[in-house]
């Protein structure tokens, strides 16, 4: 199975190289970083580590995703692993994301933090409850059971095709998983590490970001939600 790694990263030069050398090599074709507009060295660093870089203009982390994806699409990979570019994750548990995949057992995989084992103070109490409140109204709407919304993920190209990803900032990781839910596909969550990140916080730990994203996954919780019941009325 080809597998490619897709990183998102605004202003991640510190962080950067330490994800990518933590990347087990001989399990990954290719690792495209999507520079969003970084006014530091991150895509700089990001080719000196041996990343593809791409530049996205428009800001946000699902814009960047895109991007990606659509550079991907050239070439598809059969898997694709979504990692952020600050080194909370740790790069080194690819396997045990991806291996679900690779046997068959599921179309995608949801690196959960909350299972696994967590630096003191990495994730932060709006990242805890914000998620919990998510994963609690998905598990409402459509009884799939997620215990986080976490960045490290893995799912298969055609899945995530078939799953038409639009949201262009903080709805992203929320609007795979629900999405999936929608379509009844055969998601499982593995236990995956998480540390204080290394660099400057962008979203949970700044005050706009956290009420940004926090209104993003709400909304995009509800217009899917929504949408459902509207089609499941016809
Ligand atoms: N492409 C893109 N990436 C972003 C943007 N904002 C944040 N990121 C990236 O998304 C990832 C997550 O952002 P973080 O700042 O770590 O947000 P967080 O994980 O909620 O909060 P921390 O506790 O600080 O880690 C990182 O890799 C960032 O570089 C954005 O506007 N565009
Ligand atoms: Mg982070």
């Amino acid at each position: 199975m080809v597998i490619d790694v897709l990183i998102p990263v605004l202003n991640e030069e510190e962080s950067l190289p330490l994800v990518l050398d933590a990347i087990p090599k001989e399990w990954v074709r290719r690792v495209v970083v999507v520079d969003n507009g970084s006014t530091d060295a991150s895509a700089q660093r990001a080719r000196e580590h041996g990343a593809c870089v791409v530049e996205e203009p428009q800001r946000g982390y699902g814009a960047a995703c895109l991007r990606g994806l659509r550079m991907m699409a050239e070439d598809p990979p059969d898997v694709v692993v979504f990692l952020d570019g600050d080194f909370s994750d740790y790069p080194e548990e690819l396997p045990r994301v991806v291996e679900p995949v690779i046997r068959g057992d599921a179309e995608m995989v949801i690196g959960s933090r909350t299972l696994g084992a967590q630096q003191r103070g990495a994730l932060l109490l709006q990242a805890v409850w914000g998620n919990k409140l998510a994963c609690a109204l998905m598990e409402l709407m459509y009884g799939y059971r997620f215990t986080d919304l976490g960045p490290f993920r893995a799912i298969r190209w055609e899945a995530l095709e078939a799953l038409r990803m639009r949201d262009e900032d903080f709805g992203w990781t929320v609007e795979m998983q629900i999405k999936a839910a929608r379509l009844g596909l055969g998601a499982v969550e593995v236990p995956v590490s998480y540390r204080k990140r290394v660099g400057v916080s962008k979203v949970t730990g700044t005050v706009k970001g956290t009420v940004m994203a926090s209104y993003k996954i709400l909304y995009t919780l509800f217009a899917q939600y929504a949408q459902e019941l509207r089609e499941g009325g016809r």
